[in-house]
């Protein structure tokens, strides 16, 4: 049978945008997708059969070839669920909700602009992690006032951010349609708050923000077990490294 396979980096934030969405998209359980958890030295080297170079997450075709970019995945699975063309497509996108992107171009216009700021963010952040968490300290160059300057861009480009949630996910209204950008930002907010105990939506500025976070966290598609991380990751990520 033709399949699927995500490699994965458990907890890792670029990954797991991928694993929110196929739960959200209801493909997450589909005899058509595999997905193979990779191993990491001590030395940050990733590895599992099969698995060719390069960051995570990564998925694996049927024809042998590779996607090596979370969202050029999000895009090919969204891809292939409004187009199947194969006949394994046809049976995977079955269970497939509607797209995740908008109908019109305005729509997934929208869609494109939030989820390239969220990816800025991302970046940034993950960047500060780099920089400022005792977690790399003696692994590579660290720098607190870097890490500092990092977190500043990334909560700007959340800035820039909160009006595309204006109206989204209220209480009361009728439910908000999930979008591959809804993925993307609970994946970088999740990671941010329970491992490196960063709130980046703390701020007053970001209300529509963290009505997003909260209502999303509630979702099947979020829930994180405890022990997802080992537990010298877990105690050294928070730490921040003084100036
Ligand atoms: N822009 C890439 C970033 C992927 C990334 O940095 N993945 C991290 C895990 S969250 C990784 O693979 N780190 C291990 C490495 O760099 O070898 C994407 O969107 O997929």
């Amino acid at each position: 049978m033709a399949y699927l396979e995500l490699f994965d980096l458990p907890g890792a934030v670029y990954p797991r945008r991928v694993l929110i969405y196929l739960h959200e998209k209801g493909l997450i359980n589909s005899p058509h997708i595999k997905i193979t958890p990779v191993t990491i030295s001590p030395t940050l080297e990733t590895s599992a059969p099969g698995k060719p170079k390069g960051t995570l997450p990564i998925l694996a075709l049927p024809d042998g070839t590779f996607i090596k970019q979370s969202i050029a995945i999000l895009e090919y699975l969204e891809d292939i669920c409004d187009n199947p063309q194969e006949e394994w497509q046809k049976e995977f996108v079955a269970t497939a909700k509607p797209s995740m992107r908008g109908i019109s171009a305005r729509e997934r216009a929208t869609t494109n602009e939030a989820l390239a700021i969220v990816d800025e963010a991302a970046a940034f952040f993950g960047f500060a992690c780099h920089k400022g968490s005792k977690l790399f300290f003696g692994r590579e160059p660290t720098s607190p006032i870097t890490a500092k300057l990092a977190i500043g861009w990334a909560e700007k480009n959340l800035k820039n951010l909160e009006p595309y949630y204006n109206g989204r996910y209220e209480e009361g209204s009728p439910e908000t349609q999930v979008t591959i950008a809804d993925c993307v930002l609970f994946s970088l907010l999740q990671f941010a708050k329970e491992l490196y105990q960063v709130g980046l939506v703390a701020d007053p500025e970001l209300l529509n923000l963290k009505r997003f976070y909260n209502a999303f966290k509630e979702r099947k598609s979020t829930f994180l077990s405890p022990d997802m991380w080992p537990p010298q990751v877990r105690e050294l990520a928070p730490v921040w490294l003084e100036e």
